[in-house]
């Protein structure tokens, strides 16, 4: 009888145990969602989010008082960055979104500030670019000597330039300051997968590469051209790019994904900005995030047998509503010159290039 209670208080005992420790485990997890995310995503993902933000792995207190100093600081910055941004130096377009964030145009901010806060703040500048089957042939050469003549000139700058044959890379001389990277990547057989890929391809090389080389990372698409000075004024914790297109239209008229089966869904009164997939940028442990949760968007979506009207844009269209850029760059920073004739368009740093659907699309 007594064996019999001291074997039932010993199963309380640990249900109690086994109860205290799942709980435990989901508060900590509950207050490190960041971590929890990132561990999910990839089994390394911690490294970069030490080094890059001071983020912190949450311990109670009583747990250990050590857990506080553990945070490696890659570049302790203690200058600050005051008086670069004019809002009201445009009155003729909105230069700030309802969270504040400014939204860079021709004649908004002092060139001299920004050149002088990191001159003493140094900076190297990442850019990556995919060119892939024809857009190889067609687009890379234009597009790495317009960025070598207009991109953060002046600046550290690494172009991590991703090919599937590493024999075509055109021959560029470089500018001071400037270097390139080349990588082969594999050809999707489908070019939605080879545009949606580029998500995985980036958050992969921000971990092996990306995040000990740069402070700030930008991934473009290649069938564009620098036009003017693409500069400083750029840099930001969360840099996004209005679309052309769409930077005066209804938000009921931005082409979001509207199917609820899919994981980049919008509904109809939702949204802030239609954002153009073309271009974004940022810190890499936000490009990291962004990569990673546009990725993981389109892989489920390829699980459900969906695919979001306009592939990665869309994913990253609804991962903007969820985490707000920091800056805004005006469509002078990727403008379309078929649009036509704008008042509001100053000074054109960056240009679509002609499609040529007949060209590059017969991709094999
Ligand atoms: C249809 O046949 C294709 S091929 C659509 C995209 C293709 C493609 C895209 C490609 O064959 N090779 C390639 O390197 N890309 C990369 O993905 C390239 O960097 C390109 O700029 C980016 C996005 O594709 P896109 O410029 O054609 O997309 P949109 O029309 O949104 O600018
Ligand atoms: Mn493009």
């Amino acid at each position: 009888m007594k064996k019999i209670k001291m074997l039932s208080r010993g199963k309380t005992i640990l249900t109690c145990i086994t109860l205290f420790a799942t709980v435990s485990l989901a508060v900590l997890m509950y207050f490190n969602r960041d971590w929890t995310l990132l561990w999910m995503y990839h089994d390394k993902s911690q490294e970069i989010t030490i080094l890059e933000t001071q983020k912190e792995f949450w311990l109670p207190k009583w747990f250990s008082s050590r857990s506080q100093d553990a945070i490696v600081d890659k570049k302790p910055n203690t200058l600050q960055l005051d008086g670069w941004f004019h809002a009201s130096a445009r009155l003729d377009v909105s230069t700030s979104t309802y969270w504040s964030a400014p939204i860079v145009w021709d004649g908004t901010f002092k060139k001299s500030v920004l050149e002088d806060y990191y001159s003493k703040q140094k900076v190297t500048v990442g850019l990556t670019v995919f060119a892939i089957g024809k857009y190889l042939d067609k687009y890379l050469k234009t597009f790495l000597s317009s960025a070598n003549n207009f991109f953060m000139v002046g600046h550290k700058v690494i172009f991590y330039v991703l090919v599937d044959d590493l024999s075509k890379m055109p021959w560029i001389e470089l500018g001071p300051l400037r270097t390139f990277k080349v990588f082969q990547v594999n050809k999707e057989s489908r070019w939605q997968d080879i545009s949606m890929m580029r998500m995985k391809t980036i958050g992969d090389l921000i971990q092996s590469h990306i995040k000990y080389e740069v402070d700030f990372l930008f991934c473009m698409d290649v069938d564009q051209v620098f036009q003017g000075d693409y500069g400083l004024e750029t840099l930001d914790e969360s840099v996004a790019q209005l679309q052309a297109w769409f930077y005066k239209a209804d938000k009921e008229d931005f082409t979001y994904e509207r199917r609820p089966e899919s994981t980049a869904y919008i509904p109809l009164m939702q949204g802030d900005y239609y954002y153009h997939g073309a271009v974004f940028g940022g810190t890499p442990l936000r490009v990291f995030n962004l990569t990673r949760e546009c990725y993981e968007g389109i892989r489920r979506d390829k699980e459900r047998n969906i695919e979001a009207v306009w592939h990665d844009e869309s994913h990253l269209n609804k991962y903007y509503l969820r985490n707000k850029p920091t800056k805004l760059l005006s469509p002078e920073y990727c403008w379309d010159y078929k649009i036509g004739k704008s008042a509001d368009i100053k000074n054109v740093k960056l240009s679509w290039m002609p499609k040529e659907y007949d060209v590059v699309r017969n991709n094999s």
